[in-house]
């Protein structure tokens, strides 16, 4: 991978671990000097298509940003755990080295397990990276060896994902190429142009052909401005919209009924269900015409292909996991999978299967003090893990996330964090709204500066991300960490010391049995990866030959080998075994709108990747529209005498948030939204998770972030 001509120069072929569908190929042009000079797509890469989104295109401020923090450090003593002013953070730490920052934490922990039992220990991680072993390897085996509680990493697509594995078995989809032979793009509680652009052109080049986009999304985006249609569903209401469009298509005749006799199963049920979502009652919950719900069904139904992208958006609602298969279930009634281009797309992360045991080792929780497999903690609920007394958490060790600004409930969260009882150690890249309350903090690598493995959770391709540059400072990674502590601990177990390399191959390994865990990864080795960068899955290899048409014909791994309109399993568990719509709590039909009747869209950034970013000039003046924003229908603001441009107090329950009123006559009357921020870039401290609840998901126990209510007042 060094380029042929200019010797100085090298050339690394790396992933973006953002977490992100796209998972983009990234070339890094390297100078004699060791320093990353540019980066850009890489166009041999079939979906990243040769460019960058604009956050990553500007990577290496974030490379060589002068916030980096660079080597470890410890709180001073006596400093309380409370939220630092930004640029003012290093003076309530000082510097120690990586040896006694390591001594330190492993004889603190030992502590913490030896006095209150090892579950008193919990890890907070998610996607800061999604390679496999930044992800999740050494730190599990780390983690699984101490006997620490498992955290269950629900914050993001749990009620997503169990909901589409209930009805089809694996999160598999069309591939994203395929997208521009659709003749109908449905765009559901999805931001294709700001969190999955490499979709866009797919798309782009499929309306040159004709094909119309439609949009369902309470908030006006980038991509809802940009369609055919956008409809601005009130939140939460998805699942009565999928029902009427099964009502009316199955009232019309317009089901497939081959595909569904030969591939489903309940469909008797389902459609006996559907009868009492008539588009009249449809239009009443989600604020649509009759008429509308009746032309999105036809439209929907008779336009071949017709290509779902339902992103994670619609899940991240109370009612998420019935919504998703509601939503779900309509390519297998009107038979879409059967047509390239068509069927639809949650993630395609079920493609992808490591030898995750190898890589993690939960064997190792039985070598541990705790000798059997450890509770888990649901990250969605991090405030009151940390402020419940019954069995409560006493050491708490994060990486690759920024729970202080991301996870809901801030307040609780923070009050948990700020417990000078709780040891606490922060790896990260800078001074977040997390690191403030940490003992430890540790500086960690960017992409560039370490080698891993990818999946996608949009596409089909491994991928290698090859170290390009020196760790910044003395940033480690989190292989390197973990491996470290395992070893300071005294585990004596090898997979301590194994590198990256070693952890690579046993996440790609061929078993005795001459397999790898997945058959379509069998010809994905080390080496070709090392040489080619980016691999296709073997179903994806010859795309134009053999197209890849989920679903079609294969038995499914669901109890009854089909496509499950009806799930016995769920019955069993005294679930509904089908979709329905049930108003969220939080919503203007639940109890609380009397005294909170805003419906609140507490949204991320375009821009920004979650919290990621946020910190970084060049990114946060893309953003500057939106800063501190509170997004309001002119309707809502008159009936509260609020002007553009006015100081507002947003509030509810469990906090109260101050921020500027600009006015959104596309915003659904009753709706208003805000977006994700670091809370101390705000003069308050506070972050649009002061106001969002640790109530959780249907199915998944995932994050409502999308189902709060709030009232707004003149400040
Ligand atoms: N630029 C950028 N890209 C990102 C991220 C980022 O923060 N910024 N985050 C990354 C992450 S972590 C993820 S999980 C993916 C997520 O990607 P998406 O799932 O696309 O994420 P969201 O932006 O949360 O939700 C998509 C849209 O759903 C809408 N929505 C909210 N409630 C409802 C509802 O009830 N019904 C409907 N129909 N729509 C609703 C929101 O207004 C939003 O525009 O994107 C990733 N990519
Ligand atoms: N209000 C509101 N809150 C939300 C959401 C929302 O839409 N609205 N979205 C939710 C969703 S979908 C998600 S996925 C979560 C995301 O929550 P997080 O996964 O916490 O995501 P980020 O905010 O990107 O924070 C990741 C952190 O990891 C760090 N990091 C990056 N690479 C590495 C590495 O290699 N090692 C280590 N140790 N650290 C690294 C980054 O610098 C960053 O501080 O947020 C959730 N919170
Ligand atoms: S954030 Fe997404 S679109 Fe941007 S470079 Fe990374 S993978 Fe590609
Ligand atoms: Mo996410």
């Amino acid at each position: 991978m060094v380029s042929a001509s200019a010797a100085p120069f090298r050339i690394v072929h790396t992933v973006c671990s953002h977490d992100c569908p796209d998972s983009c190929a990234v070339l890094v042009t390297v100078n004699g000097d060791g320093r990353a000079v540019k980066v850009e797509g890489d166009s041999s890469q079939p979906v990243t298509q040769g460019f960058l989104c604009g956050k990553v295109a500007k990577y290496l401020d974030r490379v060589y940003s002068p916030e980096r923090i660079l080597y470890p450090l410890r709180r001073k003593p006596g400093i309380p755990k409370q939220a630092l002013q930004r640029g003012h953070e290093h003076e309530a730490f000082e510097r120690v080295s990586w040896d006694e920052a390591l001594d330190a934490i492993a004889a603190r922990l030992q502590q913490v397990s030896d006095r209150y039992g090892s579950e008193s220990i919990l890890p907070y991680s998610y996607a800061g990276t999604i390679g496999v072993l930044g992800y999740g390897s050494m730190d599990r085996r780390f983690f699984h060896r101490m006997g620490a509680s498992r955290l269950d990493r629900t914050i993001c697509s749990e009620a997503g994902g169990v909901a589409w594995n209930t009805v089809y078995g694996k999160k598999l989809g069309t591939p994203a190429e395929d997208f521009r032979l659709a003749k109908l793009i449905l765009a559901w509680g999805a931001n294709i142009h700001g969190n999955n652009v490499h979709l866009w052109p797919m798309i782009e080049q499929a309306r040159r052909n004709g094909a119309r986009l439609i949009v369902i999304d309470p908030y006006r985006t980038r991509t809802a401005a940009l369609a055919d249609w956008h409809i601005a569903i009130r939140p939460g209401t998805d699942a009565a919209l999928a029902l009427g469009m099964m009502h009316v298509i199955l009232n019309e005749g317009l089901e497939d009924r081959a595909y569904i006799d030969a591939m489903t199963h309940g469909f008797n049920e389902l459609a006996q269900r559907a009868r009492a979502y008539t588009p009249e009652r449809v239009a009443a919950w989600t604020g649509m015409t009759a008429a509308g719900v009746e032309q999105l069904a036809r439209e929907y139904a008779t336009t071949r292909p017709a290509v779902l992208r339902l992103n994670y958006g619609v899940q991240r609602a109370e009612h998420g996991g019935a919504t998703v298969r509601a939503i779900a279930m309509l390519p297998a009634l009107t038979g879409a999978w059967k047509y390239r281009g068509g069927g639809g797309v949650l993630s395609t992360s079920g493609a992808f299967k490591w030898n995750e045991d190898a890589v993690r080792r939960p064997d190792l929780q039985y070598a541990s003090p705790l000798g059997r497999e450890a509770r888990l903690v649901n990250m969605s609920a991090l405030g009151q893990a940390l402020t419940e007394i019954d069995s409560p958490v006493n050491a708490l060790f994060v990486y690759n996330s920024n729970p202080g600004a991301v996870a809901p409930n801030h307040n609780t969260v923070k009050r948990g964090l700020a417990r000078e009882d709780l040891f606490t150690v922060v790896h990260d890249l800078f001074f977040t709204d997390t690191t403030d309350y940490a003992d430890y903090i540790l500086p960690a690598t960017t992409f560039l500066e370490h080698t891993d493995i990818q999946g996608a959770y949009g596409h089909y391709f491994v991928q290698m991300s090859k170290q390009a540059i020196e760790p910044v400072g003395e940033s480690r990674s989190n292989v390197w960490l973990f491996g470290q502590l395992g070893q300071r601990m005294g585990f004596a177990e090898e997979c301590f010391r194994d590198t990256p390399e070693d952890i690579i191959r046993q996440a790609l390994a061929i078993s005795e049995d001459g397999h790898s865990a997945n058959p379509e990864m069998e010809h994905i080795t080390y080496e070709g990866l090392e040489e080619q960068g980016h691999i296709p899955l073997g179903f994806h290899r010859e795309p134009e030959v053999n197209p890849f048409l989920p679903y079609t014909s294969e038995t499914l791994p669901t109890p009854s080998g089909k496509v499950e309109f009806y799930s016995e399993a769920m019955a069993a568990v005294g679930q509904d075994p089908l979709p329905a719509f049930i108003p969220p709590t939080e919503s203007r039909w639940g109890k609380a709108a009397e005294q909170y009747p805003l419906e609140l869209l507490a949204r991320k950034a375009d821009n920004y990747m979650n919290s990621t970013f946020a910190n970084l000039d060049g990114h946060r003046k893309m953003e500057a529209r939106t800063n501190q924003r509170l997004e309001m229908h002119p309707e809502d603001a008159k009936t509260r005498s609020i002007v553009e441009g006015e100081r507002v107090k947003v509030f509810n329950e469990r906090g109260s948030l101050r921020l500027t009123v600009m006015l959104n006559a596309d915003l659904p009357v009753g709706v208003v939204a805000t977006r994700l921020d670091w809370a101390k870039l705000h003069p308050d401290g506070l972050n649009s998770n002061v106001l969002t609840s640790e109530r959780l998901t249907d199915l998944g126990a995932g994050a409502t972030f999308y189902s709060t209510l709030v009232e707004v007042a003149k400040n």
